[in-house]
């Protein structure tokens, strides 16, 4: 008898389609305010902002944290820095905030890496 393995590892996009929230949202399963999209990135606003304006810059495949991204596929942390930034000029001057919470004890609740973007106002620190 053919034999199939089917090997699916934690963090694969096979199974984090199926469960990870910000998969969902990326494949139009779950609606957002889409505010940019590319090829690789799609940035929306976060449902409980922090900030006048308060957007989640994510890459569309899936890292867990953004030290992950960094090792796996540095160009695209890069390619979130320059959409914050674009973002920021347009809403504040070039002024602005990126977070990225790590960690369950650091704050981070969705385990798709995201950038945090806080702007369109003056910041308290
Ligand atoms: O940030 C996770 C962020 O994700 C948190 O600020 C709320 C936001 N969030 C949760 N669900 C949604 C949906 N459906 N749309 C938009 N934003 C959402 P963390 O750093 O992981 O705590």
């Amino acid at each position: 008898p053919t034999v199939f393995i089917i090997h699916v590892s934690k963090g694969d996009s096979m199974s984090e389609a199926n469960e990870c929230l910000f998969c969902k949202i990326i494949a139009g399963e779950i609606p957002s305010n889409t505010v940019f999209e590319d090829d690789s990135t799609i940035a929306f606003s976060d449902i409980h902002p922090k900030a006048k304006v308060h957007v989640l810059i994510v890459p569309k495949k899936h890292y867990a944290t953004v030290a992950e991204l960094a090792q796996r596929d540095p160009s695209e942390l890069s390619h979130m820095v320059g959409i914050a930034k674009s973002i920021a000029d347009k809403e504040f001057h070039g002024a602005y905030r990126l977070i990225f919470n790590t960690g369950e004890d650091a704050g981070q609740s969705v385990f798709h890496v995201h950038a945090h973007v806080l702007t369109g106002e003056v910041l308290a620190e």
